[in-house]
């Protein structure tokens, strides 16, 4: 991937396809919740996850992540948080 995984203008960063379930139930989550956010293709076909780039964000290297402001959360259920927020 060429892209830097930090690109993102929207307050919430959702990576992930939406071929996976998990991915969606995070979507329809945001999108009840009225949240502004963009999301990213990512894992499947669409690659992504092995990056550096991605595995910093999650070391799990699945998806979803989700990215808000500096702090980078698994949305999985090994739920992590990291980065620093101010
Ligand atoms: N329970 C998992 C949910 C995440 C998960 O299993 N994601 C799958 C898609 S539903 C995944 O990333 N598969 C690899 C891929 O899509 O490349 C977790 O702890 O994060």
């Amino acid at each position: 991937m060429a892209t830097d995984v930090r690109r993102g203008q929207a307050p919430l960063q959702i990576w992930g396809r939406l071929t996976s379930i998990n991915v969606r139930k995070v979507v329809w989550c945001a999108q009840e919740l009225g949240l502004a956010f963009q999301r990213t293709d990512a894992g499947g076909p669409f690659g992504v996850v092995q990056t550096p780039e991605y595995r910093a964000l999650n070391p799990n290297a699945l998806v979803p992540t989700i990215e808000v402001d500096d702090a980078d959360v698994d949305a999985g259920t090994g739920g992590r948080a990291s980065g620093n927020r101010t």
